[in-house]
Parts: C-alpha cells; sequence; structure tokens
C-alpha cells in the first residue's frame, strides 16, 4: 500500500481524518479560528482542527446564527487550510440549507482540501446549542438523512468524512430519541456520530455510548462536562474528542487584558513582554520561507549589491560638535551625514546596507540599516571595523567611508562595472578636506576616454612619491565583486596576522591586493563628490546636498 493510502505523514487529510475516526485510539481535535489559530493548534502536536462555527463567528464578531454566510466561512477555511498540514473538521452547521446547499458546500469544502464536514440536526438559521438549547426545534429525520446522503454522493474522494450530529439531548429529548436519530444517520451513510450534550456530568454521553455499542465512531464535545477525566471518554470507547473553543476564548481573554492594560497605562512598556514578539508572528506567517523563495525567484535581490558603510570615528576636527555623536550624525541640510548617504545608495537600489559604528554607536538613529558596533574602536581602526562586518560581506558589495557624499552617477557607474576590485579616484585636484588618500595609478586619467583601463599602484598619505605626482584622490569607496571578496577575505586574514593590524585602515589593504599582483581597478571620477573631514567642509556639504541628485 502507498503512503498515500496508509495513512503515513503523506497520507491525504481526508485519510488522516478517517483513521482517528476509525481508530480504536481516543484522539483529540482543537479549535481554531483562522490561519494563525490553525498553524498553532497543528505546532501544539494536534493531529486535526476543529473549524468551530462559534469561534469562526466570533472572530468576525458575528453571532453563532449563520450570520457569517456559509463562503465566508469557506473563505476562513481556506486560509486555515493553505497554512496547515493536519486535517481540518468544519463544524457545518446545518449543511447551511437543505440537501441541495449540503451538495455544493461538500465539493467546494473538498475543493479546499478540508477533510471533514460535520452537520447537526436543527435548522436553518441555527442557534449555538448553549443558548436555549431545549427551544431549539430539530430537522425531520427523513430530511437530515438526505442531507447526509445527498453529502455523500456529492463527495468525490471517498475518504471524506460526514459526521452527523445529534441534537436531541440538547432540544430536551430522551437517550432513546438521541438513538432512534443517531441509527438513522448512520443508515444514511454518516460516517461518525456526534453525541452533544449541554450537562455539567458525562452521564448522557456515557449512556448514550453504551448503547451505542461501536455502531460506528463516536465524536462528542465535552465543553460543559469538562471536569470529566479524560479516561473516562476512553473507556467509554469514544473515537474523537473536540476541544471546541479554547482558541478563542483564550485570545479573548488575552485581547482583554492587553488592551486594558494599554489603555490604563498609555504606554506599551508593561504589555511588551507579555505578548509574542513580532517576530514571533512573522516566524508563524513563514517568512523564513519567502525569503529563501526570493533567493531562489528574484533574480534582482540575487544580484543585489550591498554596502558596508565605515562610521566608528568620532571626527578630529569637529570638537564639540562631536561630543555626544558621531561624525556622521552631524546635521546636514537639515539630516544626518549618514542619512545623505544612506538615501542615496538606496536611491541605487542599494537597499542591504551595514553600518560599522562605534564612538557613540548608540546615537546612530537611521532607519533601513543592520547596524554592527566595533566595540574596540577607540584602540583599533578601519581594518578592524571592516574585520566586524564580515558576517555581512557579499560577493558583491560596496564598502565606503560613511563621511563621503556624492552625485549619485558615480555609485551607478561604480555598481555597473565588472572588475573584481574597483576603486573610485578622483583625478581633479584634491578638493577640501586634510586627510587625503592620494593614488598612484598606472595611467593618468585620459578624459577622453571613457571606461579607461586603469589599475592601482598604490594609495599614499603623500601627494607626490618617488617624485612622482599622484594622479587622483581615492574618494572612499570601492567595490568588490565576484573572486574580489575571496581577495579581500584573504587580505584581511593576512593583515589581521601584523602586529599594527590595530592601526591599519582601507588604504593598507588596497595597498596589500596590489602587492599581492591582485588587479585594482580604477575608475577616475573628476570632482561630484566631498568628505567631510571639518566644521568648515559641514556647509560645503550643506550646499554639495541641496543641488545634489
Ligand atoms: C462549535 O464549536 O461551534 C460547536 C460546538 O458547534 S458547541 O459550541 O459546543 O455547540
Ligand atoms: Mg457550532
Amino acid at each position: 500500500m502507498s503512503d498515500r493510502n496508509s495513512g503515513g505523514p503523506a497520507a491525504r487529510k481526508t485519510t488522516r481524518l478517517r483513521q482517528m475516526l476509525q481508530s480504536s485510539e481516543l484522539e483529540f481535535i482543537l479549535e481554531a479560528h483562522n490561519g494563525i489559530s490553525a498553524r498553532i493548534v497543528e505546532e501544539a502536536g494536534f493531529k486535526g482542527i476543529w473549524a468551530s462555527g462559534l469561534a469562526i463567528s466570533a472572530q468576525f464578531g458575528v453571532r453563532d446564527n449563520n450570520e457569517a454566510s456559509w463562503t465566508q466561512v469557506v473563505d476562513v477555511l481556506e486560509f486555515m487550510s493553505d497554512v496547515t498540514s493536519i486535517p481540518i473538521l468544519l463544524d457545518g452547521d446545518t449543511g447551511y440549507g437543505n440537501f441541495n446547499n449540503m451538495r455544493r458546500l461538500v465539493r467546494k469544502l473538498e475543493q479546499r482540501d478540508v477533510a471533514g464536514v460535520c452537520i447537526e440536526d436543527k435548522i436553518f438559521p441555527k442557534t449555538n446549542s448553549f443558548i436555549g438549547g431545549e427551544r431549539q426545534p430539530l430537522a425531520d429525520v427523513n430530511e437530515f438523512c438526505g442531507k447526509i446522503a445527498a453529502g455523500k454522493d456529492s463527495q468525490i474522494d471517498d475518504d471524506f468524512s460526514i459526521v452527523a450530529r445529534v441534537e436531541a439531548l440538547i432540544a430536551g429529548w430522551d437517550i432513546a430519541e438521541a438513538l432512534r436519530r443517531g441509527e438513522a444517520y448512520r443508515q444514511a451513510g454518516a460516517d461518525a456520530i456526534l453525541i452533544h450534550s449541554k450537562l455539567s456530568r458525562p452521564d448522557q454521553i456515557l449512556e448514550f455510548a453504551r448503547e451505542w455499542a461501536n455502531r460506528s465512531p463516536l465524536v462528542i464535545v465535552p465543553t460543559k462536562y469538562y471536569s470529566t477525566p479524560t479516561e473516562a471518554f476512553r473507556r467509554a470507547k469514544i473515537s474523537l474528542v473536540i476541544w471546541a473553543n479554547h482558541m478563542i476564548r483564550s485570545a479573548v481573554s488575552t485581547m482583554q487584558s492587553t488592551a486594558r492594560q494599554i489603555y490604563a497605562a498609555e504606554s506599551l512598556a508593561d504589555v511588551e513582554d507579555k505578548v509574542a514578539s513580532v517576530d514571533e508572528i512573522f516566524r508563524l506567517q513563514g517568512a523564513d520561507e519567502l525569503e529563501a523563495a526570493e533567493e531562489r525567484y528574484l533574480s534582482s535581490r540575487r544580484e543585489e549589491t550591498r554596502a558596508i558603510v565605515l562610521a566608528a570615528s568620532r571626527g578630529e576636527g569637529f570638537a564639540s560638535l562631536t561630543d555626544d555623536r558621531p561624525k556622521v550624525m552631524l546635521p546636514i541640510a537639515g539630516k544626518p551625514l549618514l542619512r545623505h548617504l544612506v538615501d542615496k545608495l538606496k536611491k541605487r537600489g542599494l537597499d542591504d546596507i551595514t553600518v560599522v559604528a562605534g564612538y557613540k554607536a548608540e546615537a546612530i538613529d537611521v532607519q533601513g540599516i543592520k547596524l554592527l558596533v566595533n566595540a574596540a574602536h577607540d584602540t583599533t581602526g578601519e581594518l578592524a571595523s571592516l574585520a566586524c562586518a564580515r558576517t555581512a560581506f557579499s560577493d558583491d558589495m560596496v564598502v565606503i567611508y560613511g563621511d563621503v557624499l556624492f552625485r549619485s552617477y558615480i555609485l551607478r557607474d561604480l555598481v555597473e562595472s565588472d572588475a573584481a576590485v574597483m576603486v573610485v579616484v578622483d583625478s581633479n585636484e584634491p578638493a577640501s578636506g586634510s586627510a587625503a588618500d592620494f593614488a598612484y595609478c598606472d595611467e593618468a586619467d585620459d578624459r577622453s576616454t571613457w571606461g579607461q583601463a586603469v589599475r592601482l599602484q598604490r594609495i599614499a598619505a603623500s601627494g607626490t612619491l618617488d617624485g612622482r605626482a599622484a594622479d587622483g584622490r581615492w574618494i572612499g569607496m570601492v567595490r568588490f565583486k565576484g573572486e574580489g571578496l575571496a581577495w579581500l577575505e584573504a587580505a584581511l586574514d593576512a593583515l589581521r596576522g601584523r602586529a599594527d593590524f590595530a592601526q591599519l585602515g582601507l588604504p593598507d589593504l588596497l595597498n596589500h591586493l596590489v602587492a599581492d599582483q591582485k588587479p585594482v581597478h580604477v575608475w577616475y571620477v573628476h570632482g561630484h563628490w566631498l568628505d567631510v573631514n571639518s566644521v568648515q567642509d559641514l556647509e560645503q556639504a550643506g550646499n554639495f546636498a541641496a543641488g545634489s541628485n
């Protein structure tokens, strides 16, 4: 027998519900009323779900009197079924009409992979059995038998179950009437009988079970006789216990308490630790699966260029302006320098941005970034900060200083290049700023050539080297792509072994790559950027930002 038919893990939901009904074990299903509660029931270990009419009405905020239409109920079931793998038994009330409505219901439930439906022998529109049950008229036995037969005849999957619910005891009839009805429904084709009682003791149920004598599976709902030891049900050879409404009731009491607390406190502080975290909600929603699928199917995401922003320093030239914040949080034209940079990165599609902070990291208040902290920022330099971001590395990333502003085309051209390592060098006169990274290249900038193939030879703090003038100034932006990532990681590993690693900066890394014969390509630009190293730079940066795009 295949797994599909054997009731093993891969069996159809219908098959598994049928086996729960027919097995000699006492089985349990728990109420759920929407997708997330259904998931929670499954995660708790239950083998099945009771889609309760009371609970589904209640989550809509309406009464259990067929005020929600049957298609609205089926829509809820679709969500419940889609997010779970265990069988769902629907509380189908009276079948929402006559035999013809029942036929359509069964077909729609099968289409949504619902494993079975329970219908009760009352009149549409029904009322919950615990509201004046004894005044509720019962269905005509023959009419109800026709409804069961119509449902059975319209199911396509042989294992779909129809449970017939006997309301005679609720309506004040005796055990004999309940047995007469149960037997008629069994003969009409019902796969199981649900015998309902509203007494606080199980006497009626146990007597019915004795008289029934295993003619077909028995299902019970011990909402009122909840103090009965479960062992008594087992001994009575009950097949299935429905815990019928405890998810909606627990949700309601928790929501009432949370609402009251937030209202009274005008704050979330008291409740935060008492409610599920937002991450737990994401987990229940299956956010991980979507992330994995995006990796597989969204090519734009797969090829996304990441950004690593080095922003650990206080900035020497700002005196008391940086007493309470790092340089990157200084305001430029109304917003922090780092905000300008992050906006620029995002504008070019670099949405995965990791910022390595250090000095006054807690003052970094910029949305849309992942913040890492170089805890040893006061005794280490840029390479140590870069090493902190290693988990965020990718084989397509831009590493950039946090104090740089630039026209966005510079980033566009850099990201569109195919070089494994590429630095941006400004061949204009060094602009403002005291800290200059002068670049020496194997060719000077030939401004008549687009995309000139140029290699970096060295970055140095001096504008002349061996009697030769620099070819420009590195603007603090470097892109690593493909094998460039492995070169970067190997260089970091090698440099980490040096005694002066804590003092090393990005130029040391680039120079190491060059010395290691790795091609570091140069992209020449002519101005259109600046870095912020002094109070005077701040004003210039404001003007630059105002005219920037
Ligand atoms: C339901 O859960 O909606 C039921 C069970 O029908 S009971 O409320 O006990 O009648
Ligand atoms: Mg109900």
